[in-house]
């Protein structure tokens, strides 16, 4: 795509304690255990391009048939969870002043590898959003070859995000199928985050409703949806929420992308 690479923002969504007994989250419990006692906090990294955005999380998107891994990261003492693609990606590319995320150049260290199943139906806590508290979830329309494989949820501006998380509210066989609870959907309303003058304060939403898309698979329009909501969003968009309220997107955008780079709530990647 276009020239040079794509800088992607990697959020950090910390893994908070399980909270069901079962096998499916046997080995993240065990993982946590042994991330505690060395003092280390385990993250979920999804990779976005809409790091002012954030406000808005309502849960972190996992591809059920997906392979992932925890692996090591020297520079930050801590344990990302990602695909195995973007954890060798990240083990080439520097942290900061030249140190390399990890301790050698190309080199990563895997904890645990993980099905994506068994990532689903996790408590995380997501920095800048308005929630507590956010589950992890399925998405079938995941690529395993583009950012890290996971995916954090912003319905209020994502359509992708919207259809997906609509879907598994409004179908309960959908969420039992993949073990999702009604306490991991229903309590997450969308989050008003950004106005776009003719689009309201939720623009995916508007035009998912608009454009009456039904489902996830209705490529089309969700490609409609996405690159008029994307535009406006930069060009005319205005935060309605946090310390930038009233302030135009485009303007403070590369101000929030730093400010959670250095508070350690974000990191760059590069592909
Ligand atoms: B964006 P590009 Cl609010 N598979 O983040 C599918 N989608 C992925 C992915 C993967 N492996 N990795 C990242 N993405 C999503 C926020 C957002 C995003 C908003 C609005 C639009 C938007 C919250 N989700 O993206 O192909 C991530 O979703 C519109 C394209 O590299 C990431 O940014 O251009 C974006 O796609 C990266 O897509």
């Amino acid at each position: 795509e276009g020239v040079g690479p794509q800088e992607y923002v990697l959020i950090k969504l910390q893994v908070l304690p399980v909270e069901e007994d079962g096998p499916r989250h046997a080995k993240m419990a065990k993982l946590l255990e042994m991330a505690g006692r060395d003092n280390k906090k385990i993250y979920f990294v999804p990779a976005t391009l809409r790091p002012e955005t954030m406000y808005g999380q309502t849960n972190c998107f996992v591809l059920p048939e997906g392979e992932y891994g925890a692996y090591t990261v020297d520079a930050t003492e801590e344990i990302f969870i990602m695909s195995p693609r973007s954890a060798r990606g990240l083990s080439c590319q520097t942290y900061q002043d030249g140190q390399y995320y990890t301790k050698e150049f190309g080199k990563i260290d895997c904890l645990e590898t993980f099905k994506g199943d068994e990532l689903l139906g996790l408590p995380l806590k997501a920095p800048l959003a308005k929630y507590e508290k956010v589950y992890t979830l399925p998405l079938l329309t995941i690529s395993m070859f583009k950012g890290t494989g996971i995916v954090t949820s912003v319905p209020s501006d994502a359509p992708d995000d919207y259809v997906s998380l609509k879907a598994l509210q409004d179908k309960a066989d959908f969420r039992a199928k993949y073990g999702i609870t009604d306490e991991m959907v229903l309590p997450y309303d969308v989050v008003p985050i950004i106005s776009i003058a003719g689009y309201g304060e939720a623009s995916a939403e508007f035009m998912c409703k608009k454009l009456k898309i039904k489902s996830p698979n209705e490529k089309a329009k969700l490609t409609q949806a996405k690159d008029e909501t994307y535009l406006k969003g930069f060009t005319i968009g205005i935060m309605t929420v946090g310390p930038y309220k009233g302030k135009k997107v485009s303007d403070v955008k590369p101000i929030i992308r730093q400010e959670m780079i250095e508070a350690g709530q974000a990191c760059l990647y590069f592909e």
